[in-house]
């Protein structure tokens, strides 16, 4: 048997291994973006001093005392040329809370701080917090935008909740001031996301309005709207829908705003959720739509489909068969680092740069809605390729 020491340093040293391990581009390609081959983020990365009692005299065995289930739906942002997650923990215990993983490259080697962020404990009715979006806004703060869960004390059924937008803002991750939850006409709310900029001097919000805690019921979509005060947080427009749910689609069942978008020569870009049924339980996956840069709230671009699908190992989970992004970072070199979990589990980066991103969004053809349509669009493309091959510059054989 191990003696107390070995193990400490056996855990030590797979954990070191762990987070020094150098991570590849996996060759599945699709020209859009190029996904990493190992997480980002699991819950091994988590310090093994956040688990264990390293003291021989209290922890003769050296038993983990509290577990980490997974590491999830991260916020992400550059500051000072680093790469920094704010990540969803979820311990043994079910409750998520956060903390922030910083890397030099931004695909591997994320090494979390010594102890998880601490937002000020205003609400005694909230019950977790979870999926903080991140967001750099012009008047010089960082702002964090997360969903606030309590118990719905109205309800005889032990499970229900009530879902709100919690606000926290930062200059340095590291001091956190709580503002009130945000206040719209909507029961509840999740995957709410601040944007960047003022918007006809207001402070800007992409909301998605649910009547339940996991039904969306009569909320129609992603939407848009306006806040006088950040310090008293109240939409105080029409939430207008930007990014509709539609049957047949992938967003049939529901969606939610993702990463803060990114702002583009052509147009703001959003890379968010959408969720579809199946009879293997919800499917989430990615997708992109762009918004008018002088009115976020118009819809500009809609490229058809998913923009990042669970595959492989990235299917299973604790809930399996989904993907879902709250952190984006685009550099001033054009990069572009999609930060996305899979099955609520795990983190992954897929890599791609703005001319990209661009060029994916608004040359995507956009969905058909029928199947007949859509077969059109395809032998469009077949039968142009076609015709290209067949021209004298073209060097290809199919
Ligand atoms: O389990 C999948 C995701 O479910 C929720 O997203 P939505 O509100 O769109 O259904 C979120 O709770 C998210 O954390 C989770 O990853």
């Amino acid at each position: 048997m191990k003696s107390f020491n070995e193990l400490v340093k056996q855990e030590l040293n797979k954990y070191e291994e762990l987070i020094t391990k150098k991570n590849e581009i996996d060759d599945k390609y699709n020209g859009i973006y190029d996904r990493y081959k190992n997480p980002v983020l699991t819950r091994e990365h988590i310090p093994l001093y956040w688990r264990y009692d390293f003291n021989p005299k209290t922890n003769p065995y050296f038993l983990e005392r509290l577990g980490i289930n997974a590491v999830m739906n991260s916020g992400a942002i550059e500051l000072n040329g680093k790469f920094y997650l704010v990540a969803r923990i979820e311990g043994n215990d079910r409750k998520s809370f956060f903390a922030v993983a910083e890397s030099d490259n931004g695909i591997d080697n994320f090494r979390f701080w010594d102890y998880p962020v601490i937002i000020p404990d205003t609400c005694p009715e909230e019950t977790n917090v979870y999926d903080m979006r991140i967001t750099k806004h012009e008047d010089g703060y960082i702002y964090g935008v997360f969903c606030s869960e309590s118990k719905d004390t109205d309800s005889s059924d032990l499970s229900a909740a009530i879902a709100q937008a919690g606000i926290v803002r930062t200059k340095d991750l590291r001091i956190w001031r709580r503002l009130p939850n945000l206040k719209t006409k909507s029961p509840q709310q999740r995957n709410v996301v601040l944007h960047p900029e003022f918007v006809n001097g207001k402070y800007a919000f992409y909301t998605r309005p649910q009547d339940d805690f996991i039904q969306t019921g009569s909320g129609g979509g992603i939407c848009f709207g306006l806040c006088d005060d950040i310090n008293n947080p109240v939409i105080t427009t029409d939430e207008v829908v930007i990014s509709p749910r539609q049957y047949h689609t992938i967003t049939e069942i529901k969606n939610g705003a993702g990463a803060v978008p990114i702002k583009t020569s052509k147009g703001w870009i959003h890379i968010a959720h959408g969720v579809r049924n199946t009879a293997a339980g919800l499917r989430y996956v990615l997708y992109v739509f762009a918004t008018d840069l002088n009115d976020p709230s118009k819809l500009i671009a809609s490229p058809s489909g998913a923009f990042i699908v669970p595959l492989g190992h990235e299917r299973f989970g604790d809930v399996s068969n989904v993907v879902f992004t709250n952190g984006v970072i685009a550099r001033e070199n054009g990069d572009v680092f999609i930060y996305y979990a899979s099955s609520d589990t795990r983190m992954h980066v897929a890599v791609t740069n703005i001319d990209k991103l661009i060029d994916y969004t608004f040359n995507t053809p956009s969905d058909q809605l029928r199947s007949a349509d859509c077969v059109k669009q395809r032998c469009e493309l077949i039968s142009m390729n076609f015709e290209y091959a067949k021209s004298a510059s073209a060097k290809i054989d199919f």
